[in-house]
């Protein structure tokens, strides 16, 4: 939780035809734009150097960059998402990665795997099977990853739920927000774990960046939580990110 850079991307015109589970509305992409300013805003606050990279039209989600890579200090793996319409924003990702990273991995199929459903922690990489990420994806991450030394764990992410991080966080080192669907499953064992409060699932993707945990805006209890357990928070308005299913961590790429 403890970075010098983060690679984020605006949001385009396009955002209005972005993948969701759920038709909840159109996201307004002048306020979606106004939320992601004060989200680039936070992450500079904490001293790192933050790129903001320009819109992608042709990728309605590539606000979403986080799903492109995993960024470890051994190096980056470019993910292959499982949703074939994100496909081609690992390629447009990668120019951006290459100057920052001597050792650059990529997941070659045919296997999927998203970043949202990776979780680093300091003693393992968390992974979830999901509907975007397999068990092809994990094994061939798993490959590179134990030639940097790091153990993967594979969890399961709750049915209906898109990404393993759509329902948990890193808060440090042995710390972790989840909701409760998911802590119940005992992925967490060992780790200490904050539930979000009743109702207050959407706040479970949250960022620990450096000084800061970033959540969104408008989870009153979770709040609370994280302030009565000595986090400095920053709520971050995410009500248009939420209609594609976005949070917190969906929006970097954090190194
Ligand atoms: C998608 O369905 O792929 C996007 N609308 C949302 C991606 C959210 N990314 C993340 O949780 N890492």
């Amino acid at each position: 939780w403890q970075f010098s850079r983060a690679i984020t991307r605006q949001p385009g015109k396009s955002i209005v035809a972005g993948l969701r589970a759920v038709d909840t509305g159109t996201p307004d992409l002048a306020l979606m734009l106004r939320h992601h300013a004060d989200y680039v805003a936070a992450l500079r606050e904490t001293g790192a150097d933050v790129t903001v990279l320009p819109p992608l039209e042709d990728y309605p989600d590539a606000v979403f960059v986080e799903d492109t890579a995993l960024c470890l200090p051994e190096g980056a793996v470019l993910m292959r998402p499982g949703a074939p319409s994100r496909l081609g924003e690992v390629a447009a990702m990668a120019p951006s990665l290459r100057p920052l990273f001597d050792d650059i991995r990529q997941i070659e199929g045919p296997g999927t795997i998203e970043g949202g459903d990776i979780l680093t922690t300091g003693r393992e990489v968390l992974v979830g099977q999901s509907a975007r990420t397999n068990a092809d994806g994990i094994a061939e991450l798993a490959e590179i990853l134990a030639g940097w030394d790091r153990p993967l764990r594979e969890v399961r992410v709750p049915d209906g739920v898109l990404h393993f991080k759509t329902d948990c966080s890193l808060l440090d080192g042995e710390t972790i927000l989840a909701t409760e669907r998911l802590a119940r499953s005992g992925c967490f064992e060992g780790y200490r774990v904050i539930l979000t409060a009743q109702g207050e699932e959407a706040a479970a993707n949250a960022i620990r960046f450096n000084d800061l945990v970033l959540m969104a805006a408008g989870f009153p209890g979770t709040a609370q939580r994280l302030r009565d357990a000595g986090y400095q928070l920053r709520e971050i308005g995410n009500s248009e990110c939420a209609k594609l299913d976005g949070g917190m961590s969906c929006l970097s790429l954090r190194f």
